[in-house]
C-alpha cells in the first residue's frame, strides 16, 4: 500500500509540498491540474511541470484524479468522438510522466454534492462537509450550485468549477431524455475507445462513486453499489477498467457494506486505489463526514484496512475529506491537520495488521 495526499499545486492549494511530505508515512500525492476543463487536453509541458515540482519535493506522483469527462461523452452527442480523442491524448501524456492510475467519473453534471460546507460538529467545535436531503427540498440544482461556489473560501472545488456549470439548466434538461442504460451505453462507448490505450501504456483508470450514493434530482446515476460496479467493471472487461473505491463517498448509504464491497473487487483485481475515509449518519439520508478514527463515525476502518490489506495490498490509498480543525482555513474538506491526522491513524491500522498477519 502507498499512502499517499491529494494536491491541487502550487497556485491553489493552501498546503505546501513541504508540509505534505513531513506527515509521517506519505509516498506521494493524487495530482490534479484543478485548472483544466473537462475536455481539454493535458499538455506534456503542463504535466511534465506539475510532476517535477512534486518530485523536487521528495514524493511520487503515481495518482492522477479529476481528469474530468466532458458531459457530451456522457451524454452521447456527436461531438463525443472529438472530446475521447482528448481524453486519449491526456491518457498518453500522462503515462509518459510516469502516471499508473487516472481517477475520474461518469457521474451526470454534479461531481458530488452537500448541502453544507461547514456545519459545526456540536461536541468539539470542529466543522465539516454535511448532508441533508430534507435541505435540498427547496433548492434547484442551480440554488445548490450557488451555494457551493459561494461557501468555499475563495477555492474551486473539485467537479464544481464555475465554468464547467455556465450551460447547467440546458445540460439538465438534455438528461431528462437519458435513462440509466443509455448512460450505460455512453460509458461503454467511451471505455471501448481509451481503455486498449490505457493497456497499451500501463494506465488503470479508476473509477470513483456517485457521492453521495443515491440518484439526486432525478439525474440517471450508475455508480453507487456493488451491483453498479459489477455492471460498469463488465462494460469493458480489462484490469485496466477498475475503481477508485471511495469508503466515504459509498458509506454515505448504510445498505453499502463497504468492507465486503473492498473484497468482491479486490479479489477481482479490480480496485486501482482508494479514497479511505469515516461518514457519520444522522437520519436517512442525512450525513456528516467524521473524523477517520472509527470510533468517530459509522464506518469500520479497521476492517476496511484489513480488506485492503487481504485482497487489494498493493494498492495506493489516501486519507480523503477531513474535518476543519484547529481554526485551519481552507478548501472544505481538503485541510492539512484532519486529513494528516487521518493518513497516520490509517497506517497504524495498516502496521498493526501487518505485523499480526506474520
Ligand atoms: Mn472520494
Amino acid at each position: 500500500m502507498k499512502m499517499t495526499f491529494r494536491w491541487y499545486g502550487s497556485d491553489s492549494d493552501s498546503i505546501t509540498l513541504k508540509q505534505i511530505r513531513q506527515i509521517p508515512g506519505m509516498s506521494g500525492l493524487m495530482g490534479v491540474l484543478d485548472y483544466k476543463a473537462a475536455g481539454e487536453v493535458w499538455t506534456e509541458e503542463e504535466i511534465k511541470a506539475y510532476v517535477d515540482e512534486v518530485h523536487a519535493a521528495g514524493l511520487e506522483c503515481e495518482v492522477i484524479e479529476s481528469v474530468n469527462v466532458h458531459e457530451d461523452i456522457k451524454m452521447g452527442l456527436p461531438t463525443r468522438d472529438k472530446y475521447i480523442e482528448n481524453y486519449i491524448t491526456t491518457i498518453r501524456n500522462l503515462a509518459k510522466y510516469g502516471i499508473k492510475v487516472i481517477v475520474y467519473n461518469f457521474m451526470p453534471v454534479f461531481d458530488w454534492l452537500r448541502t453544507d460546507l461547514a456545519r459545526e460538529i456540536p461536541e468539539d467545535g470542529s466543522n465539516s462537509l454535511y448532508f441533508d436531503e430534507k435541505e435540498l427540498g427547496d433548492m434547484t440544482p442551480v440554488d445548490l450550485v450557488r451555494n457551493t461556489i459561494d461557501n468555499c473560501n475563495g477555492f474551486t472545488l473539485p467537479g464544481w468549477e464555475p465554468e464547467r456549470l455556465a450551460e447547467l439548466e440546458t445540460t439538465l434538461e438534455h438528461y431528462k431524455n437519458i435513462t440509466p442504460d443509455m448512460l450505460r451505453e455512453n460509458y461503454k462507448y467511451f471505455l471501448d475507445a481509451i481503455i486498449p490505450v490505457c493497456e497499451e501504456v500501463g494506465i488503470r483508470m479508476a473509477v470513483h462513486p456517485d457521492d453521495p450514493a443515491w440518484p439526486i434530482f432525478g439525474l440517471p446515476r450508475i455508480s453507487h453499489s456493488q451491483e453498479d460496479f459489477d455492471k460498469i467493471v463488465a462494460l469493458h472487461d480489462s484490469p485496466a477498467n477498475a475503481l477508485c473505491l471511495c469508503t466515504g463517498s459509498l458509506g454515505s448509504n448504510p445498505e453499502n457494506d463497504i468492507p465486503n464491497i473492498i473484497r468482491h473487487f479486490g479479489e477481482k483485481d479490480r480496485i486501482a486505489c482508494l479514497h479511505v475515509r469515516n461518514v457519520k449518519y444522522l437520519g436517512h439520508r442525512k450525513f456528516r463526514e467524521a473524523a477517520h478514527l472509527s470510533s468517530e463515525g459509522d464506518l469500520d476502518l479497521f476492517e476496511i484496512m484489513k480488506a485492503i490489506y487481504d485482497t487489494c495490498p498493493d494498492t495506493y490509498i489516501r486519507p480523503d475529506h477531513g474535518r476543519m480543525i484547529w481554526d485551519e482555513v481552507g478548501r472544505p474538506g481538503y485541510g492539512l491537520y484532519d486529513r494528516a491526522l487521518g493518513a497516520v491513524y490509517l497506517n497504524g491500522l495498516w502496521e498493526a495488521i501487518n505485523k499480526m498477519s506474520k
